[in-house]
Formats: C-alpha cells, structure tokens, sequence
C-alpha cells in the first residue's frame, strides 16, 4: 500500500474536513488548537510533506529559510495569504493555495452586518437593551444613517466585493466601485468603474474594503483618503486590518467626519487596537467573515481538493505560488 502524504494541520477543522484528512492522508493535528508560533510551527512541520495552515499561522521569509524541505506545499484555509511571504515560497519551490469562491458569501454577509450595525447603531443599541440602560424613549434616540438608497463604494470588485455589491443593491444603493481593471458589462452589474480610488471616496456614503493586503495596499484608508469621503461616510472592513489606518480612522470617528466603522478585522488581532473600544460609533467584530458551518466545511474541502491535485501530480486549482 502506497503511503499516505504527512499534514500537518495547525487548527482544529470541521469533523468533515478532519474524516477526509483521515482518509486520504496522515493527518497530524493541533490537539488544543493553539496558535503555533514560528518555533513551535517549524518543529511540528518536520517531517510534514504538506502544511494546511490558517490566517493565524506566519510564513514568513525567516520561517521559510528553516521550512524542513520535505513540506512541498502549504495549502491554505483562508483565501488570503498575506500571512505567507510568496517570494520566498517561490524561492523554495513551495507550492502555495488558497480557498477563494466559498468564502465570498458569508464574508458578504458580514459586510452587510457590519454596514447595518455601524449605521443603525447596533452595538449601542444592543448594550443600552442588556445594561437596563433603556429606560427612556424619544423620537432624537439613538438616531442613525440609512443605507436605502445610498451611494456604496467597493474597493476591490473581487468575488468577495462582487458578492457584497449584490447584496447592497438589495437596499436600493448605487454600487460604485475601484478595481485594479474595470469589469465587464455582465460582471458589473451596473455599477460604475471609478478608475481612481481617490474618485471613489469622494461619492462614497458607505465604503467596504475588499481588496488583499499587499505591501501596495498597506494603509490604504489614510488621513487623506477618508477626508475624501463625503462627511458622515460609514467605514465597512471585512477585508484586512492591514488596509487601515487606525490612527486615522479613529480621529475621524471621534470627529464624526465618519459617522460610524463597521469593523471585522483589524491590526494586531486578536484584540485589535483597543481604542476602538473606547467608541461607541463602532460595531466591532472577531474575524468572523466566514464563520459559518457551510463556508468552514467548503473551505476545507476546497483546501484538500487542492492537497488532492498536488499529490495526484495535477496542478492545484488555488494556486498562488
Ligand atoms: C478565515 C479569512 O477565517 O480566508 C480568509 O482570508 O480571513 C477568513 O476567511 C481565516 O483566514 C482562516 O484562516
């Protein structure tokens, strides 16, 4: 009998994904599903033919140089791989996947969530209701922005930006979006290409981020971009905390030039940057895009189609290095 390829897998998985793993490969998991740091994480990946990592775990370019060289490929649960330095992958020949596609509608959702939390007031609304707080009522209370009819602005018209556009169209808004290219006629649904981000703020009442962070796109809502936006703009990130600038963003939250953040992601996670707690005119949530049972099964299995191929000396769909 031919031996199974050794993976090492450093989160706990849905059941479903784990009874695959067990059947068609020598699984070794994380029993207490820690976070591996880089030590912990080399030391484990000895002997490993292949790594299916999440978000949590860093591949950076010193974890790379002492990778054991039997990994041949780390195969991702999470669409985005800046936890991963692909350069040095390519250096090394590790083959790089991700799992794009399944995660964009629950991801959209949350934008969803988030764009209606942040502007209704969610968050505040919620913790005055469960404090015993809620002991008035009048028609200045607890007033919010209405998204009906609204301009959004997408940056980033990927399939995660694409899935979200559908579902703001659902509340009447004009879809507006930045993109590295304009899409096509069918693919954009109506919506209107701004060729310049800068364009973009400028008609944007509630923005939502959906692009990768890449070095290019580090910081990308600054100081100058959100006083661009139309006063009063609510900030929607489901994307990468990496895209924002918090100092930035938390000034004009405090100034109410943003009216409000909806926020899902963040530097420094977990936790985040605490002075967003300070806030009330945020809805503030832990990374939970795409938490959902459906998208965490699709997820792995879309992660072992692509172990599947590797092994089978087929190309992976999902790859990205
Ligand atoms: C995941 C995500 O929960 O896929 C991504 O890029 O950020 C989330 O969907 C996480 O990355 C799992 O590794």
């Amino acid at each position: 009998m031919m031996t199974k390829p050794k993976v090492l897998v450093t989160r706990r998985l849905p059941d479903a994904v784990c009874e695959r793993l067990r059947r068609d490969y020598e699984p070794e998991f994380n029993v207490d599903d820690h976070v591996f740091g880089a030590d912990e994480l080399l030391q484990r990946a000895e002997g490993m033919d292949a790594i299916m990592p999440c978000h949590t775990e860093h591949f950076t370019e010193s974890v790379f140089d002492r990778l054991p060289a039997s990994v041949k490929i780390i195969a991702n649960f999470s669409v985005g791989v800046d936890h991963v330095n692909l350069e040095s992958a390519r250096a090394r020949g590790v083959v790089v996947t991700n799992t794009p596609d399944v995660l964009s509608d629950a991801t959209a959702e949350i934008a969803l969530l988030l764009a209606l939390g942040a502007a209704r007031r969610a968050s505040e609304g919620e913790r005055l209701v469960r404090s015993g707080g809620w002991t008035d009522w009048s028609p200045a209370f607890m007033v919010g922005t209405q998204m009906t009819g609204k301009r959004v602005g997408i940056v980033g018209m990927g399939r995660v930006g694409r899935a979200a556009a559908s579902r703001f169209r659902g509340f009447d808004m004009t879809v507006h979006y930045h993109n590295r290219r304009q899409l096509d006629p069918v693919e954009e649904q109506g919506a209107i290409f701004h060729a310049s981000l800068d364009d973009l703020l400028s008609v944007a009442d509630f923005l939502s981020l959906h692009c990768p962070a890449t070095p290019e796109s580090k910081g990308l809502l600054n100081a100058e971009r959100i006083a661009r936006l139309p006063s009063g703009a609510v900030v929607v990130n489901t994307a990468r905390g990496a895209l924002v600038d918090d100092d930035a963003l938390l000034d004009a939250l405090r100034s109410g030039h943003v009216a409000a953040a909806g926020l899902d992601v963040f530097n420094g996670e977990p936790g985040g940057d605490p002075r967003y707690r300070e806030l009330d005119n945020v809805f503030l949530l832990p990374h939970i895009g795409s938490a959902t049972r459906e998208t965490r099964d699709a997820m792995g299995f879309r992660a072992l189609d692509n172990l599947d191929a590797y092994f089978a000396g087929r190309e992976p769909g999902d790859r990205v290095a």
